[in-house]
C-alpha cells in the first residue's frame, strides 16, 4: 500500500477513538476547509413567552423550560408521571370502558354500514362513543424561582441551549462583573442542575424558593441548604415529592421568605433538584411506592457527587448518542473530526439570535438557511434524548415540557399519529435507545388494552383506539371525527418490528416484539368482517383518521391492519410459530390491502371513491402505506403515482406534524425539492422561536417528524435495496452525514457533491449481501477499510451489490478523479 492509499484509508475511516481522531486531525485536516455545523441556538433576551422561548432540557423523566430572567429566574419543570386523572379521580376513571361489552352496539353499525355504506360520525359516536371521566391532564410540577438583587445597566445578555453538549447558559455582565448560570438536565444522576458562578469572587447572592401549583397539597420543609415539598394532587391523591438541594463555594446559606433559602456573597452555587410521584406502571392501581426515599436518594448522590463529575457524566453520556449523527448541509467536507466541527467560538459569534435567524430564513442567505436546517434536524434528535430515555414514560404531545395544569389535549399520547411521528426518528437517526420508553409503555397497554378488545371489539389480543394517558386509558371518548381508531394498536406494534429490523436482534423480536404484534394481530383474526361488495374481510366500522364519514374498509385501516398480519407472519414464521403463520395466511388470503386508484387517478382513501381532489385534510392517512410503510414503492409504479397524486392535490401546507408527514412522503417519492420546500414551509410557519414545533400550538410531533423527513431525504431502507440520497433537494447539492442507520444493523456515513455521492462509509452489523441504490450509474469503488483492499463491487442499474462481512467496513468512493478531494491518489 502507498503511502497515499495508507492517507485515503485513514481519512475516511470513522474517528470513533481518540488515538485515531489525534491522527487523523495531524494527516488528514490541513487538507480540508473544516465545517463548522453551528449547534447552539440563542435568544439575547430572556423568555418572555414559555411557548415560545424557553429553550427545553430534559432527562426524559424530568424536563425543564430555561426562561432565564434577569431579576428573577423562572425555572419551570417537569416530571412525567404527574398527571391529575386516573384510579382515584374525584370524578372516577374506568379506562374509557363500558362495564358490559358492547359488541351488540358494535355490529349495529356493522350492519348499518353494509345497508348504507357510509355514515356521519356523529351517528357512529352516538352509538359507540363514551363520554370521558377522570381521563387527568399532564401537570406542571412545579417551578425553582431564583430571586437576584436589583443591577443596574445590564449588558451582553445571552441565553443559549448547546446541542453539543445538552446545557443552557444564560450570561450577562453588570457592574463589570460577568454572571453566568449554566442549566442541565442529567440522565445518569436523574437530576436537574443549575449551576451559578460569576468572575468575580463573592458576587452570587439570590435567594431560591420552589413554587408549586395550587392543585395540590404542599408541606414544605427547609434544612442544611435543602428545600423539599411533597403532597399530593387534589384530583387523584398522586403523591409527590420534589426536593432541591443548594451548595455553595463560599458566602453563606440561610433560611429565606416563605419557605426559601437565601445565599449571600458566595463565588459560585450549585442547585440540584430531583423530583419523582407513587405512580407505577401498573394496571389497574397505577400506585407504587412513596417517593420519598427514592427523590431523596437521588439527590443525596447528586450532591455528594459534585456539580463538575455531574455534569461530566451527564455530557458523556448525552454525547454516546447525540455524536453519533453529524449533519452538514451545502458542504461537500466530510471529516472534519466532531470536536471540530462543533460550535467554536466563532460559530457563535456568527450565529444571529434564534428568532432573528427563523425569521431571515428563506431570505436569501443560503448558508445561514442551509445551517438552521441541519440545526433544525439536530434539534429534534436532541428533543428525542431529553424526552425519551429508558425507565420513564414516552414523550408526549409535548415530550416532556408542560407549564400548565390543562395543557392542549391534555398532553396526552395520540395514536392516530402523533405518538407514532415521535419516534419516526429513532432508529435512523441513530437513536435507537430512545425507544425503551415506548415499548415500555405499549407493553403495559396490553392488560388493559385486551380488556377494550373484549368489551369494544368483542376480539382477543389488546388495542387502543385514540389516545391514551398514563393511566391504562384503551377505551373511547365521544369526539365524533377521531374517537374510533382501533388499529392504534397494529400501528404501535410495528415499531417493535421496526426496531428489530432496524437492529436485526432476534432476542427483541421473540421476547418483546412477537408477543405484542401476535396479540395485536389476534384481535384482527377476530374483529375482521367480510365486504358483501367483494367478499374481502375489511374493518369494520372504519375511520380515516379524522376526515370524512365512517366506512367499510377505509385505506388506512386496511393497510394497517394487512401490514401488521405480514409482519406478523414472517416473525411467526422466523421463529416457528407455525400454526399462527397457517392462521394469518388464511385471513391475509382474503385480506383487502386497502391500496386502490380511483377516477382522478388518486389513491383512494376510502374503498368506495369518495375522495374530493379540493380536499386539503391534514391527514394523509391513505398513504400510510407508502410512509411509514413500505407498500408503495418503484416495485409498485401505479400505486406510486397514485399516492403522488392524492398528496399533490392535498397540497403543501398543514399544521406543523401534517407537514412533517408530507416531507417524509415527498421524499419516498424521490422528490427532494419538494421535500426540500416543505421542511422550508415548516421552518417559516409551524415553528415557534425557539424551535418548538406548533400545530398551532407547541406540539412535538413536528420537531420528530421533520428530523425523519430530512433522514428520509438523505436514506433510505425500507425495500430491498438501502438507497443512499434517494431525495436531495438541489438546495442540498453538496453535504455530508454521518451514522444514518439503515435496516439490516448498517450505519452510513456519505459525503456527497452535486447530488452525487462522493463516498461512503458503510458499517454492516450482520453478514450477507449489501445492495445500494445510488443516484446515478456513475463509476465507484469499494474497499474495505480494514485493509484498504479493494473489493468486488456487482452493478444493476444504479444498485452496487456486494457481499459485506459483520463488523467490517466499507469505503465506496466515485471513481471521478475530480470530484473526490480528499481520498483522489
Ligand atoms: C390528532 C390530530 C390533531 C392533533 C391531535 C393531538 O388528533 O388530528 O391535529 O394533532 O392529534
Amino acid at each position: 500500500m502507498t503511502r497515499t492509499d495508507n492517507r485515503a484509508a485513514l481519512c475516511a475511516a470513522p474517528r470513533h477513538n481518540l488515538a485515531r481522531l489525534l491522527l487523523w486531525a495531524a494527516v488528514c485536516a490541513p487538507a480540508i476547509a473544516v465545517a463548522e455545523t453551528p449547534l447552539t441556538l440563542h435568544f439575547d433576551k430572556p423568555a418572555q413567552d414559555w411557548e415560545k422561548e424557553s429553550l427545553p432540557i430534559g432527562n426524559g423523566a424530568m424536563g425543564a423550560a430555561v426562561q432565564g430572567g434577569i431579576a428573577v429566574d423562572h425555572l419551570q419543570f417537569n416530571e412525567k408521571t404527574l398527571w391529575t386523572g386516573g384510579p382515584g379521580s374525584q370524578q372516577g376513571y374506568d379506562f374509557g370502558l363500558p362495564e358490559k361489552p358492547r359488541t351488540r352496539a358494535l355490529a349495529q353499525v356493522q350492519e348499518t354500514l353494509r345497508e348504507e355504506g357510509r355514515l356521519a360520525p356523529e351517528q357512529v359516536a352516538e352509538t359507540l362513543g363514551r363520554e370521558i371521566t377522570g381521563y387527568g391532564n399532564y401537570q406542571s410540577f412545579g417551578t425553582l424561582q431564583l430571586e437576584f438583587p436589583r443591577l443596574e445597566q445590564v449588558s451582553g445578555y445571552r441565553r443559549e441551549l448547546d446541542l453539543a453538549d445538552a446545557t443552557a447558559q444564560v450570561s450577562y455582565s453588570a457592574d463589570g462583573i460577568r454572571y453566568t448560570r449554566e442549566y442541565l438536565a442529567s440522565y445518569p444522576d436523574g437530576v436537574i442542575a443549575v449551576h451559578l458562578d460569576a468572575d468575580k469572587e463573592g458576587s452570587i447572592t439570590f435567594s431560591a424558593k420552589l413554587e408549586i401549583p395550587d392543585n395540590r397539597s404542599a408541606d414544605i420543609a427547609v434544612r442544611d441548604g435543602r428545600i423539599a415539598v411533597r403532597g399530593a394532587l387534589k384530583d387523584n391523591g398522586l403523591q409527590y415529592e420534589t426536593q432541591l438541594q443548594i451548595v455553595t463555594d463560599g458566602g453563606r446559606i440561610t433560611a429565606g421568605k416563605n419557605g426559601g433559602l437565601r445565599i449571600t456573597g458566595a463565588d459560585s452555587a450549585s442547585l440540584l433538584l430531583a423530583a419523582g410521584t407513587d405512580y407505577a406502571a401498573d394496571y389497574p392501581e397505577y400506585r407504587g411506592r412513596n417517593p420519598h426515599k427514592a427523590v431523596q436518594a437521588r439527590l443525596d448522590s447528586a450532591t455528594e457527587k459534585g456539580y463538575a463529575a455531574l455534569r461530566a457524566d451527564h455530557t458523556a453520556d448525552y454525547q454516546s448518542l447525540f455524536n453519533r449523527v453529524d449533519l452538514n448541509l451545502g458542504r461537500a467536507e466530510l471529516g472534519a473530526p466532531r470536536r471540530q466541527l462543533r460550535n467554536g467560538p466563532q460559530a457563535r459569534r456568527k450565529n444571529p439570535p434564534i428568532d432573528q435567524w427563523l425569521e431571515n430564513y428563506g431570505t436569501g442567505n443560503q448558508t445561514a438557511d442551509r445551517a438552521l436546517e441541519a440545526l433544525y434536524f439536530q434539534f429534534g434528535r436532541y428533543l428525542l434524548i431529553a424526552s425519551s430515555r429508558a425507565g420513564s414514560l414516552p414523550a408526549n404531545l409535548q415530550g416532556v415540557w408542560n407549564n400548565s395544569a390543562t395543557p392542549p389535549w391534555n398532553a396526552d399520547y395520540h395514536a392516530n399519529i402523533n405518538l407514532q411521528m415521535n419516534y419516526w426518528p429513532a432508529e435512523v437517526t441513530n437513536l435507537s435507545e430512545t425507544t425503551a420508553p415506548l415499548f415500555d409503555f405499549v407493553e403495559s397497554l396490553q392488560q388493559p388494552g385486551s380488556v377494550a378488545a373484549q368489551r369494544l371489539l368483542g376480539s382477543r389480543g389488546w388495542t387502543l383506539f385514540l389516545n391514551t394517558n398514563i393511566w391504562g386509558f384503551s377505551g373511547v371518548i365521544d369526539w365524533p371525527t377521531a374517537f374510533w381508531q382501533p388499529e392504534a394498536g397494529a400501528w404501535l406494534a410495528d415499531h417493535f418490528y421496526q426496531h428489530y429490523r432496524f437492529n436485526n436482534d432476534e432476542q427483541f423480536l421473540r421476547e418483546r416484539a412477537y408477543p405484542v404484534m401476535k396479540g395485536a394481530a389476534q384481535l384482527w383474526l377476530d374483529a375482521l368482517v367480510k365486504d358483501p361488495r367483494d367478499g374481502q374481510l375489511a374493518v369494520s366500522p372504519s375511520y380515516s383518521p379524522e376526515h370524512g364519514d365512517f366506512t367499510m374498509g377505509a385505506a388506512m385501516s386496511q393497510q394497517l391492519v394487512s401490514q401488521l398480519l405480514r409482519n406478523t407472519r414472517d416473525a411467526a414464521s422466523l421463529l416457528g410459530d407455525t400454526a399462527f403463520v397457517a392462521e394469518l395466511n388464511r385471513t391475509l388470503e382474503n385480506l383487502d390491502p386497502g391500496l386502490r386508484i380511483g377516477r382522478w387517478g388518486q389513491l383512494q382513501e376510502w374503498k368506495a371513491d369518495l375522495d374530493e381532489p379540493e380536499s386539503r385534510h391534514r391527514h394523509v392517512s391513505q398513504l400510510y402505506a407508502l410512509f411509514p410503510d413500505d407498500r408503495i414503492d418503484a416495485q409498485t409504479p401505479d400505486l406510486l403515482d397514485a399516492a403522488r397524486t392524492s398528496l399533490k392535490a392535498r397540497g403543501d401546507a398543514g399544521t406543523g406534524w401534517s407537514r412533517a408527514w408530507k416531507i417524509a412522503l415527498w421524499a419516498r417519492l424521490r422528490n427532494g425539492d419538494r421535500a426540500h420546500r416543505i421542511l422550508a414551509a415548516q421552518l417559516k410557519d409551524s415553528t415557534l422561536p425557539n424551535l418548538w414545533s406548533t400545530h398551532p400550538p407547541f406540539q412535538i410531533d413536528g420537531n420528530f417528524g421533520a428530523t425523519a423527513g430530512v433522514a428520509e431525504m438523505l436514506l433510505q431502507s425500507h425495500g430491498k435495496d438501502i438507497q443512499l440520497l434517494p431525495a436531495v433537494p438541489e438546495a442540498w447539492a453538496s453535504g455530508s452525514v454521518t451514522g444514518l442507520r439503515a435496516r439490516g444493523d448498517i450505519t452510513i456515513d456519505m459525503q456527497w457533491r452535486e447530488r452525487e455521492l462522493q463516498q461512503a462509509e458503510i458499517e454492516s452489523g450482520r453478514s450477507g449481501e449489501l445492495r445500494l441504490q445510488l443516484p446515478s450509474e456513475n463509476e465507484y469503488t469499494l474497499r474495505r477499510i480494514g485493509d484498504n483492499k479493494i473489493l468486488n463491487l456487482r452493478q444493476e442499474s444504479t444498485t452496487r451489490i456486494f457481499s459485506a462481512q459483520a463488523g467490517e467496513r466499507y469505503l465506496l468512493e466515485a471513481d471521478d478523479p475530480n470530484e473526490s478531494p480528499v481520498t483522489r491518489k
